[in-house]
C-alpha cells in the first residue's frame, strides 16, 4: 500500500490533540513529550528493512508512551473495530487500544523503513501478507501486548458471531496471540465477552457454542472469570441507529405506545 504523506506532522499533531484536548481528562498522560515520542516511533523502524522487524524495536516508544489504564475499562475487539469504537465512545464507556496514546498516534497510518537512505520509504510498503513480521504488523503486535499488560479489573472483548468464514475467537488473531496471553493474572479478574451479530445475519455462533467454548476454556485456564452475553441491549441500540426501520429495531416504540 501507499504510505501516508506528512506522517511525521500527523503524529506530532495527533499527540498534541490527544494530550491537550481530546483525551486530556479521560486518561492519564504519558511520560514522554510529543517530540520525544515521535522521535522514538520513527527511530524504531528507520534504516531497517521493512520485513522481519522485531517487536523489540518498538519497545522504547511503547515504554515512553505507555499510560495506566482505568480499572474495568479495557475493550478488546476482533472483527468489529468500528462497532467497538462506537461503543467505547472515545474512552467515555470503554478504552480501546486506539484510545490510548500508543494506538491513537498511529491508527490508520501506513509506514515502513528501508535499509538504504533516507531510511524510511516514502512511497510504498509491503502488505501484511508479504512478509512474516512487517513494520506495522510488529508495531500492532507490540502495541496490543502493551495494552493487554496494562489492563486491570474486568476486561471486555467484543467479537462477531455471524461470520461463517471466521470463528468469533481464534487463537491466532491478535486478541488470541498478543492480548489474552498477556493479561496480568494479578490485576485482571474477569474476561467479559460481548458477542455481536449484525441485525440482518443469522447467529453462526452464540455464547454457548462454537469457538466461544474454547475461549471460555482458555480464559478460565488462566484463572479469570468468564462471562459472555449475546447482543446486549446497548449494542442493539447502537446498531439500530444505522437501521432504525427494520423489524429488529421496533421494540422500543411498542413499549412506549402499548396496545
Ligand atoms: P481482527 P484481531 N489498525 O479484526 O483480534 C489497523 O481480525 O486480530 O481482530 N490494524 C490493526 C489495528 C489498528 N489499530 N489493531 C490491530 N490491527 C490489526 C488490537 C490486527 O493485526 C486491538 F486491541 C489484525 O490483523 C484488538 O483487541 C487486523 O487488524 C485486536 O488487536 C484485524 O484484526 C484486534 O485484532
Amino acid at each position: 500500500p501507499g504510505t501516508t504523506p506528512h506522517i511525521q506532522d500527523i503524529c506530532i499533531g495527533r499527540c498534541y490533540d490527544y494530550s491537550q484536548i481530546k483525551y486530556k481528562s479521560v486518561l492519564p498522560q504519558a511520560s514522554g513529550s510529543c517530540e520525544e515520542l515521535a522521535d522514538k516511533f520513527f527511530t524504531a523502524f528507520s534504516h531497517q528493512p521493512p520485513c522481519s522487524l522485531s517487536m523489540a524495536h518498538y519497545q522504547p516508544f511503547m515504554d515512553a508512551a505507555k499510560q495506566a489504564l482505568p480499572e474495568d475499562k479495557a475493550l478488546f475487539w476482533s472483527g468489529v473495530k468500528q462497532l467497538a469504537h462506537e461503543y467505547a465512545g472515545d474512552g467515555r464507556r470503554f478504552v480501546t487500544l486506539e484510545d490510548t496514546l500508543i494506538g491513537y498516534l498511529v491508527d490508520g497510518l501506513v509506514w515502513c523503513g528501508q535499509g538504504s537512505p533516507p531510511g524510511q520509504n516514502y512511497s510504498r510498503c509491503p502488505s501484511w501478507n508479504d512478509c512474516p513480521l512487517e513494520s506495522s504488523e510488529s508495531f500492532w503486535a507490540a502495541a496490543s501486548k502493551a495494552f493487554a499488560e496494562s489492563a486491570r479489573g474486568r476486561v471486555t472483548v467484543m467479537t462477531d458471531g455471524s461470520r461463517a468464514d471466521r470463528p468469533a475467537y481464534r487463537r491466532d488473531s491478535f486478541f488470541g496471540k498478543y492480548e489474552l496471553p498477556f493479561l496480568n493474572k494479578a490485576l485482571v479478574t474477569s474476561v467479559d465477552v460481548i458477542l455481536t451479530h449484525p441485525l440482518d445475519q443469522p447467529a453462526v455462533e452464540t455464547c454457548e457454542n462454537g469457538s466461544l467454548v474454547q475461549l471460555m476454556q482458555d480464559v478460565t485456564a488462566r484463572g479469570f472469570n468468564f462471562n459472555c452475553e449475546d447482543d446486549p441491549q446497548a449494542i442493539l441500540h447502537l446498531l439500530c441507529a444505522d437501521d432504525p426501520v427494520i423489524r429488529e429495531c421496533q421494540l422500543v416504540t411498542k413499549y412506549m405506545f402499548p396496545g
